[in-house]
């Protein structure tokens, strides 16, 4: 059910080239959304509604969710998911309000200082799946980092869904009642993007967008990229097991098939010295996805091009393979796993020993679950505070600070045949500007 590689002979140059990993094609869907965007631009929310009629078969007069709705969502909610709810809410906060930023202020040199300040982005749009994939931890960890850089507009957006009377989720309404989120649109794919990119008549513009969504959605971001901030592109998730013979093949398959869960294009990948420890997982693998709820989804997860087991010889060896992997999420399952753990590079998460498995991430671990796919975890971070922040430099010079280095900035504003720069330093002294 699941290939292996057997890299144990040797690692080839280009280890990327030989792991598994799927092919999302985005590029394809952008000619298609492209219309959609141009009419929402054009249009506002008669277009955005009309593209709700069309594609989630829904009709409804104003795109904005009545207050009264989120709050009758979060009466209607089963107590244990609030407290579940309520305790992933407040782990996740402990994490994210440790990572907000005090200002850095440098002196250069005497009377000369740059001041590095951090500043929210004003206006934050999040983005959040409807149909099968339903994960209020989701907007939990969009929300709470952004809420916590001190974003003073947030501003949810999800399908709006015929079977609850043309209302998002109302799991999804409730968790933003927790999260004190006010504002919440009925919209979704490629036109839901457009309203916070371009801004409607129910709807404020807004600065950035964040959050996962379908290949239309992730196609609607990456055109309007720079009409608005985007946070890095969500391709389908993955998990890394890096475990050596001491890992337990029931906490080792079990790991793999529950990110497999989440869609037949989901990866799982296992690298191990163990030739027996390889044996016993597939054998588990075997054995737990006929006893799971979704046995298609996760079989044909773990049969893609994009899963495997990778047999490597030795530690070190595995290490080489998941940083060329940069997993969203990487498990470390090893004799010494702190120590194997410090090693790596390339990860969007970390989980180190036996005890730290990735649904704990997933929820309560008060680590961000939004992280880099698709390999990008090798120069891209997870969701955090920081994505929500910009980092202004201030600079302040005194006139001696100035002077003492006009002579400079002169020279190498000539050496790039930029005199106009020089002059503006001559301008504050006695030299005056040149011809
Ligand atoms: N594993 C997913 C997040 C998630 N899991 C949501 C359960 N619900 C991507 O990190
Ligand atoms: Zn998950």
């Amino acid at each position: 059910m699941i290939s292996r590689i057997d890299l144990r002979a040797s690692l080839p140059d280009d280890l990327r080239s030989v792991l598994p990993r799927a092919e999302l094609d985005v590029e394809a869907a952008l000619e298609k959304v492209r219309p959609i965007c141009d009419d929402v631009r054009h249009r506002g929310a008669e277009a955005v509604r009309d593209y709700n009629e069309r594609f989630d078969g829904v009709t409804a007069g104003s795109l904005r969710v009545p207050r009264e709705a989120i709050g009758r969502a979060l009466e209607e909610l089963d107590p244990a998911v609030r407290d579940a709810l309520e305790e992933c809410i407040r782990r996740t906060r402990v994490v994210h309000r440790a990572q907000r930023r005090t200002d850095v202020t440098t002196q250069v040199v005497p009377g000369g200082t740059v001041t590095e300040r951090w500043v929210p982005v004003e206006r934050v749009g999040l983005y959040v799946p409807g149909g099968q994939a339903v994960y209020p931890s989701s907007v939990v960890m969009n929300v709470v980092p952004a809420q916590e850089a001190g974003v003073e507009s947030l501003a949810v957006t999800s399908p709006a869904q015929q079977e609850f009377g043309g209302l998002p989720h109302p799991t999804i309404l409730a968790t933003c009642a927790l999260l004190g989120v006010e504002e919440v649109h009925a919209a979704g794919g490629a036109q839901a993007i457009a309203m916070f990119a371009y801004g409607t008549e129910e709807c404020r513009r807004v600065d950035m967008v964040t959050g996962p969504g379908n290949i239309w959605v992730a196609a609607a971001k990456r055109l309007l990229k720079g009409v608005i901030g985007i946070d890095s592109e969500a391709g389908p998730t993955e998990v890394a097991v890096l475990a050596d013979a001491t890992a337990d093949p029931v906490h080792v398959a079990a790991d793999l098939i529950s990110q497999a869960e989440h869609d037949t294009l989901a990866a799982a990948v296992l690298v191990t010295d163990s030739e027996e420890l390889a044996d016993a997982v597939e054998r588990e693998l075997a054995e737990q996805v006929a006893r799971t709820k979704h046995t298609e989804r996760i079989t044909a997860a773990l049969a893609g091009r994009q899963s495997g087991i990778v047999l490597v010889d030795g530690v070190d060896a595995g290490l080489k393979v998941v940083d060329a992997y940069a997993a969203e999420h990487l498990e470390i399952q090893t004799a010494d796993a702190r120590t194997v753990a410090s090693r790596v590079r390339n990860a969007g998460a970390i989980f180190v020993g036996p005890h730290a498995p990735v649904s704990l991430g997933d929820y309560m671990a008060g680590s961000n679950h939004v992280l880099p796919t698709g390999g990008c975890a090798c120069h891209s971070s997870g969701l955090s505070v920081q994505t929500f922040l910009r980092g202004i430099h201030v600079v302040d010079y005194d006139e001696q600070a100035l002077a003492d280095v006009t002579g400079r900035v002169v020279t190498l504003a000539e050496a790039e045949d930029l005199p106009a720069h020089g002059a503006a330093m001559k301008a504050r002294f006695d030299w005056g500007v040149p011809e």
